[in-house]
């Protein structure tokens, strides 16, 4: 943290940005690290590939993430230390991968996600924090910088939303403290959950009834969904309103292991792995050549949906077997 903040402060001039399709904790980090900068007197700017969905829309109220897509003049972007945060995977930042230097100096990437290596020059990893609006907010106290109210609201979706509400395994004493200080900046929690978390359209419940009706369980241990990507057109949906539905499938205590299979092309199916503490599903994907972690992994098979239902039911089977 000392070394992030060292390494900031050597430089004047920002630009700050998450992955595609910024949510809410990206977007509270960004936003608390720009109030910092600003506050020492730099000049700060968030620059994302992509607009804000219109539903994280309420954890920017004052509109200051910016996006490549109705960027006219590409000029500010020049000069600047470009800072990714929650997010290390340069591929997701898009166009603005043609900002950064071959040697990466002027780069700084700061993320929570599990498997970085740190070099605490253009890599500062937070490995067991549960959030990145955590991590700025560390680094806030370290500077001596106090969020506004609307920072802290930020910060505090931020905090929820990448906590799961404060359920999962990161989540710790520090994160609580966290979001108790920054509720005394006027912050309330019912109404920063009803807007994560109860905000989702009509067609989204008749998402979830389609896939409900064709659920299949395996030897009473295993449930998938499956999705054809005409569905999700018609009801005027996108991918990403699927997200964190294969979650529901864990919820049952004899469910060890849940999969979402979504067709994205003819020949092309998306699947999501989803399992709970010592059941590792890695080995499912990794076949596949896809990836993640243990309790949470997936893979994009080269097969229509149901042909790779069947190639991959046995794969996962079998990695519940050597549980
Ligand atoms: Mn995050």
């Amino acid at each position: 943290m000392e070394l992030l903040l060292q390494r900031l402060m050597e430089e004047e001039k920002f630009l700050l940005t998450t992955h595609r399709t910024p949510d809410p904790d990206g977007l509270g980090a960004e936003l608390g690290l720009l109030h910092l900068l600003k506050c020492k007197g730099k000049d700060a700017i968030i620059m994302n590939s992509e607009p804000v969905p219109v539903k994280m829309r309420f954890v920017d109220p004052e509109n200051l993430a910016a996006d490549m897509k109705s960027l006219k003049d590409k000029s500010v972007i020049e000069g600047r230390l470009i800072v990714v945060v929650d997010n290390s995977d340069l591929k997701r930042i898009d166009d603005l991968q043609a900002y950064v230097r071959e040697d990466k100096s002027n780069l700084v990437i700061i993320d929570h996600h599990d498997g970085m290596l740190a070099d605490n020059r253009i890599m500062f990893a937070f490995p067991s924090t549960g959030s990145s609006c955590e991590v700025v907010f560390e680094l806030m106290s370290l500077a001596g910088v106090e969020p506004t109210e609307s920072v802290a609201r930020s910060l505090y979706a931020g905090i929820v939303a990448d906590t799961g509400n404060f359920r999962y395994r990161k989540t710790d004493s520090r994160t609580h403290e966290i979001a108790a200080k920054l509720m005394r900046f006027g912050i309330n929690p019912a109404d920063v959950a009803e807007k994560l978390f109860e905000n989702s359209p009509l067609a989204r419940l008749l998402l979830k009834k389609k896939l409900y009706a064709g659920m299949v369980i395996e030897q009473g241990r295993l449930a998938y969904f499956k999705i054809r990507k005409s569905d999700i057109i018609e009801l005027g949906l996108s991918l990403d309103d699927l997200d964190g539905v294969v979650n529901e499938l864990i919820e049952s205590d004899d469910i060890q292991a849940g999969i979402l299979f979504t067709e994205r092309e003819a020949q092309q199916t998306k699947v999501s792995v989803r399992s709970r503490g010592s059941i590792n599903m890695l080995a499912s994907v990794e076949k596949y050549g896809g990836g993640g972690h243990k309790n949470a992994c997936g893979a994009t098979i080269p097969m229509d949906l149901e042909t790779a239902i069947a190639d991959f039911i046995p794969e996962a089977l079998r990695c519940l077997d050597s549980v």
